[in-house]
């Protein structure tokens, strides 16, 4: 049922930037998966991750959700815990409205309210799980501080931020090592030179990747207790944070 990414496959006159439209929603599965090293992985992580961390009575949240593939790991893993609930927001209309018909085709019994919203507006409240998984690095830089300091403050005690990124490396030298394993990665999965060199022209007006030291000192700044990074496939790594020592 995937349709197989093209977008970028014939010649364009102009490329515009990347924008999560109609279009990106159409191929968006495969998209992500063919681009995104260790992007099944982490979805398969992310129900362990929630069991342990889950708490009766608190909310789940997936912070640009697109189709709801982390919803879903959500679901699956705050299943035994008792009265939880889940949110699930994008600011794409095309994301929401394709996420409510996917979500519609598996039952729980966990209720999920999905919102066409800015991240940066969506109030944060007796949460035990917050998932960005490859959200921030779309939000602007200078406004990343405020969304992680907001997450802190809507956690309870012993909650935790499950967050994944595509990410520069520490070390400059290392970096371009990593670049060139992740563009391996994509012609691997079919896409050619064309497709690589249109999609980076795209997406990097709007993506701006940090490194993982960048991302630990902003948990760090925001009041997180612990934090650390769970996986990593090349340029792309899957972090965690902890608000206070409860577990
Ligand atoms: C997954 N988490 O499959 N407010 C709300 N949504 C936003 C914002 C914002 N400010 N900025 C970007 N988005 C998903 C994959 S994709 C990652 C996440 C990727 C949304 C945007 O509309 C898109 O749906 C999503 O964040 C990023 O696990 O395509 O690389």
């Amino acid at each position: 049922m995937n349709q197989r990414d093209t977008i970028f496959a014939k010649a364009l006159p102009s490329v515009s930037d990347f924008c999560f439209d109609q279009q990106v929603v159409e191929v968006f599965p495969d998209m992500i998966n063919r681009s995104v090293p260790g992007y099944a992985s982490i979805l398969q992580t992310l129900p362990q991750l929630t069991a342990r961390f889950a708490r009766p009575g608190t909310r789940l949240y997936d912070l640009g959700c697109s189709l709801g593939a982390a919803t879903l790991a959500l679901r699956k893993g705050c299943e035994q815990t008792p009265e939880t609930e889940i949110i699930a927001v994008d600011n794409s209309e095309a994301m929401i409205e394709r996420a409510q018909l996917h979500l519609q085709g598996f039952k729980s019994q966990v209720p999920v309210s999905l919102h066409c919203e800015d991240i940066r507006d969506t109030v944060i409240e007796r949460a035990s799980v917050v998932v960005l998984n490859f959200t921030l690095q779309f939000v602007p830089r200078e406004q990343r501080q405020q969304l992680i300091n907001n997450i802190f403050a809507g956690l309870v005690d012993g909650g935790v931020l499950l967050i994944a990124e595509k990410i520069v490396a520490d070390d400059a030298a290392i970096d371009p090592v990593l670049v060139d394993l992740h563009h391996d990665f994509k012609r691997a999965n079919g896409y050619s030179e064309l497709e690589i060199s249109q999609k980076r022209a795209a997406i990097e007006n709007v993506m701006k990747i940090d490194s993982q030291a960048t991302h630990q000192q902003r948990f760090k700044e925001a009041g997180f207790s612990s934090s650390g990074s769970w996986f990593q496939c090349f340029n792309f790594a899957a972090m965690l944070a902890i608000k206070g020592t409860a577990e």
